[in-house]
């Protein structure tokens, strides 16, 4: 994008909604009234909805519900997180293309947002349902300099900023069953992966996927999830605008990130710990290699859940399926 198309759309986000002269937008961009009127057509042909009004300027009126690149930047305010935007229409799986563009080398902050996912994936090879136009699929790519071993850490630093950006964005409360799913009223509204590219003593780069069923009404939803799984707009009673819960999801990200480098994972496990519904209660885990039946007694400084059986026995898990 150019720096003056930039401008241009900051302006607008300024101007919520309220009318721009084109003298006003020339003098802000330092070129012609005829230079911002080819900037504006250019914008429209991006699908950007202006209405003109003569004497009273431009103004940007609500635009189609798209997670293109352009709607995710205009008012988007992080420093890095989502400064490099690869939007696609349709998709594999946007964790596959994050892979790719994380091995040739792409800026941390990288994200890659997809209107649909044809090949959407859970953990340990499962299926993420990702119909189109209705949900956030979305994987971003960060490159911090830790161990690998901190890696689940992210699942939860990710979970607290969607719980967040879902109680600014609504009115429903959500909650955060360990490791990273996030439930409203009992049922799955988000999952998230976090995967990573490694060596033994070195992360290079951590890619966090986000799935988030946003607008799906229930008979959207397949057969085998109607039971288990829900939308924002079911839980709130109203159409929510995905750009919007992406930029504010992005910027908590940014901002916990940030905590996490300067003081560690002490003061986000506590606020991890305060959206969460499976500490203190008897749990089952189920694991790849069985089950462990037990009191969820927390998580420790590393995010791994601690369970206490009935001998009295501290089991520590890095991953599994919980049962409460
Ligand atoms: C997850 O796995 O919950 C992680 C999901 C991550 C999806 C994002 S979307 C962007 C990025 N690109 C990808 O390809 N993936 C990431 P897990 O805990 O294993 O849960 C998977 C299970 O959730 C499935 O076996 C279903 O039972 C259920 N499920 C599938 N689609 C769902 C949906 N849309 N809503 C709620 N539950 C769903």
């Amino acid at each position: 994008q150019s720096p003056t198309r930039k401008r241009l759309l900051e302006a607008f986000t300024e101007a919520n909604g309220e009318f721009l002269s084109g003298q006003a937008l020339a003098d802000i961009l330092g070129c012609s009234r005829t230079a911002i009127w080819k900037h504006i057509e250019e914008l429209r042909k991006e699908g950007f909805e202006l209405e003109a009004v003569r004497k009273k300027g431009y103004r940007i009126v609500s635009t189609e519900d798209r997670v293109s690149e352009n709607e995710i930047r205009l008012g988007l305010n992080t420093k890095f997180l989502g400064h490099s935007i690869h939007y696609l229409d349709s998709t594999d799986s946007t964790q596959k293309v994050a892979h790719k563009l994380s091995q040739e080398g792409c800026p941390e902050g990288t994200i890659v947002i997809a209107e649909e996912q044809k090949n959407g994936r859970g953990r340990l090879t499962r299926h993420w349902y990702s119909p189109k136009y209705t949900g956030v699929w979305m994987s971003i790519v960060l490159r911090p300099n830790l161990s690998p071993q901190k890696a689940p850490q992210f699942t939860l630093i990710a979970a607290i900023a969607v719980v967040q950006a879902i109680e600014e964005l609504t009115n429903v409360l959500p909650e955060i069953k360990w490791p990273n799913d996030i439930l409203i009223n009992g049922k799955k509204v988000t999952g998230i992966l976090t995967e990573l590219q490694a060596d033994v003593d070195k992360i290079d780069s951590i890619i966090i996927g986000i799935g988030i069923n946003v607008n799906q009404q229930l008979s959207d939803f397949p057969d085998e999830l109607q039971s288990i799984a829900t939308s924002l707009a079911i839980e709130s009673g109203r159409k929510i605008t995905r750009a919007k819960l992406i930029q504010c999801i992005l910027m908590k990200i940014e901002k916990y990130y940030h905590v996490y480098l300067e003081k560690g994972f002490a003061p986000l496990k506590i606020l991890w710990e305060s959206y969460a519904i499976s500490i203190g209660k008897e749990i089952i885990a189920r694991t790849v290699t069985g089950e462990i039946a037990g009191r969820a007694i927390g998580i420790t400084n590393e995010g791994i859940l601690k369970i206490e059986d009935d001998a009295g026995i501290i089991h520590e898990i890095y991953s599994a399926d919980i049962e409460i």
